[in-house]
């Protein structure tokens, strides 16, 4: 069969198959014809692989070759999917609580989210994974809170959300995305226009709103500077060199209602030149907001005006949304929800355009309601079409060279079920996607279920784009819970997860086997204990009502996948405990009687066994 057309050394042990990216390349080439037989979609000599011949169905015990980061809008968190099987892998809780990760359950993680703002819910967009050489590097991955504007980051070797910055003078934070090639900064986009500050001034002005981008240092999670600007955000992306950022925004009217937001014809894509804003923070050239620099972006502002304007204003259809790089970092292509085109931004143009409009180089004509486009790597870009229900494939260049409103660009349309919001192709947002697997997130799914009620799942497509000749092919279904948004999507082999925690890597301090111990001060009681199957490092604590306790308990096991956790009733703490991994929980113990601590974890047979008592003494 096509899985073996590679040489020996050119598998994977893992999976005794040929790693993708050289299967793809190796199609292409004749001498691995002869091995192909019936590959019809390698005939044209192209790129391009049939469907039959890759991997569709992850057969039980076989691993996936993506991970997929899905967000999942208000709920919070992250998803991660493997591909192409779309099964689920893990849920990453982000800006809410989650009893089975006991995120929000012990001091370190419900600290950090009461320092962020001390919200239950966020409402996560984008998930962006950070690149180095535009490429995956397997760090981290970042993620906006359009609700309470904030940022979050993923340690991507745990898979769990380590930081999480409050973005000042931002109310929303939509569009979240990276600097490239090496994520020099996180930026945050700004989408509500609010007074700034907003302290209770110009209420009742909204012409003086404004919102701001943010520039945020990936290691520290330090707002390094914000830009303000006219009209509000979206989403972004950056440009692959270094130089650019790219914002779509709505409302350049900088109106306060729906009908005032569209009454012009136009609004923009600004494009943020980084070095220019840093040379203007470096210069002292900004106000400083709420601790932040905040340099003056507004088309009018003086900083605007020089032969270097930190913000080109670039004039797009009404109400553009989506807005993304090209792999080859040559375009940045954006598309609005009210009209039929895409724009095509000529990136290299920009610096020298006197007027940034000139950089223009296409506009084709794309279908209704373009909202978001991904790449092959081979040319070609996808487009959600969220009115028409259908991912809409066209040549990039073809744009260029076919002027205004043409639909000559477009090769191929496919229906989606129903109305898609972003959808992903693997390492799209890199140097190199793949151009095999597309993921279509459709906010409806309709009838495409078993009804469950008046509140449907959403329909997460798997779509194959890795036969030109045949053109895409939708492979799967797969329903998800409220609301994925965006998605990055990358080779397994990029990222290396932790199969047990480091403890040097947290500043709990490790329990071990013999280190069990009681400590009494001043109403303060610190236990420290093991935990193992099927024991905690004591049968029975015994406290005073009205206590302060902290408990810090260490999973001694060193084998993989043997979790515990530490549940208290009816004192709504449960942290969980990974091997080698320390919690510590602080609580009040207000309310004598005896609790029966005990692991949430089926870890063994003698899991239920597993629990030690808490003795609170009336006082
Ligand atoms: S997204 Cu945030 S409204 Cu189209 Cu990037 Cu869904
Ligand atoms: Cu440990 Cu159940």
């Amino acid at each position: 069969s096509a899985i073996d057309a590679g040489s020996g050394s050119d598998r994977d042990p893992l999976f005794d198959r040929v790693p993708r990216r050289d299967f793809m390349k190796a199609g292409a080439a004749a001498g691995a014809m002869s091995s192909l037989a019936g590959c019809t979609g390698l005939l044209g000599g192209d790129d391009s692989v049939s469907l039959e011949d890759v991997k569709t169905e992850v057969k039980p015990g076989e691993h996936d070759d993506y991970y997929a980061f899905l967000s999942g809008g208000h709920t919070g968190e992250i998803r991660v999917y493997g591909l192409p099987s779309m099964r689920q892998l893990m849920r990453i809780p982000v800006f809410q609580p989650e009893s089975a990760r006991g995120y929000g359950y012990d001091d370190r993680t419900s600290e950090m989210l009461e320092e962020s703002g001390d919200y239950t819910w966020g409402d996560a967009h984008h998930p962006r994974v950070s690149q180095t050489d535009n490429d995956y590097d397997g760090r981290w991955a970042f993620v906006n809170d359009k609700a309470n504007g904030r940022m979050a980051r993923i340690n991507l070797k745990y898979f769990e959300t380590d930081a999480i910055v409050d973005v000042p003078n931002q109310q929303g934070t939509h569009g979240a995305c990276c600097l490239l090639p090496d994520t020099k900064y996180v930026f945050g986009v700004g989408e509500f226009r609010v007074p700034m500050p907003n302290d209770g001034q110009d209420l009742t002005d909204p012409e003086n709103y404004t919102s701001t981008i943010a520039a945020i240092n990936p290691e520290t999670m330090n707002v390094e500077w914000e830009v303000l600007v006219d009209g509000n955000m979206d989403n972004g992306d950056g440009g692959k060199e270094g130089r650019w950022f790219f914002a779509t925004g709505y409302n350049s009217e900088h109106a306060t209602t729906e009908s005032e937001m569209s009454s012009t014809d136009t609004d923009w894509v600004k494009a943020f030149d980084v070095p220019a804003i840093e040379e203007a923070v470096e210069a002292g050239e900004y106000d400083e907001i709420n601790g932040v620099p905040v340099v003056d972006g507004t088309r009018d502002s003086a900083l605007n005006e020089g032969d270097r304007p930190v913000v080109r204003y670039i004039d797009v259809s009404k109400s553009p949304h989506g807005v993304s790089v090209t792999p080859d970092g040559q375009y940045a292509i954006a598309s609005g929800k009210l009209d039929p085109t895409a724009t095509v931004i000529d990136i290299e143009t920009l610096a020298e355009a006197d007027d940034p409009n000139e950089s223009i180089v296409g506009r084709p004509r794309l279908g209704m309601g373009p909202l978001h486009t991904a790449y092959d790597g081979r040319g070609h870009a996808y487009t959600t079409l969220f009115i028409d229900s259908q991912v809409v494939k066209w040549d990039i260049e073809k744009a260029v060279e076919a002027g205004e409103k043409s639909t000559d660009p477009v090769i191929e349309k496919i229906d989606v079920h129903y109305n898609p919001g972003h959808l992903i192709a693997a390492e799209s947002y890199t140097a190199d996607p793949q151009g095999d697997w597309l993921i279509s997130l459709n906010k409806l799914s309709k009838d495409r279920f078993l009804p469950v009620g008046p509140m449907h799942p959403e329909n997460d497509q798997l779509i194959y784009i890795g036969d030109d000749e045949e053109g895409m092919s939708l492979v799967k279904d797969t329903p998800s819970y409220a609301e994925p948004h965006d998605a990055s999507v990358v080779s397994a082999d990029k990222i290396d997860p932790a199969k047990i925690y480091d403890p040097d890597d947290y500043d709990e301090e490790f329990v071990g086997g013999d280190d069990s111990e009681i400590t009494r001060e001043d109403g303060r009681v610190h236990v420290k204990m093991y935990s193992m199957r099927n024991e905690f490092g004591f049968e029975e604590v015994t406290v005073t009502e009205g206590d302060e306790v902290t408990l810090t308990v260490t999973n001694i096991e060193d084998r993989s996948d043997i979790l515990h956790s530490l549940a208290i009733p009816e004192h709504n703490i449960n942290i969980k405990l990974a091997p080698q991994e320390t919690r510590e929980v602080t609580f009040t113990a207000d309310e004598p009687g005896v609790y029966w601590m005990y692991c949430a974890f089926f870890c063994s047979a003698l899991h239920l066994e597993m629990r030690s008592r808490l003795i609170v003494e009336p006082a």
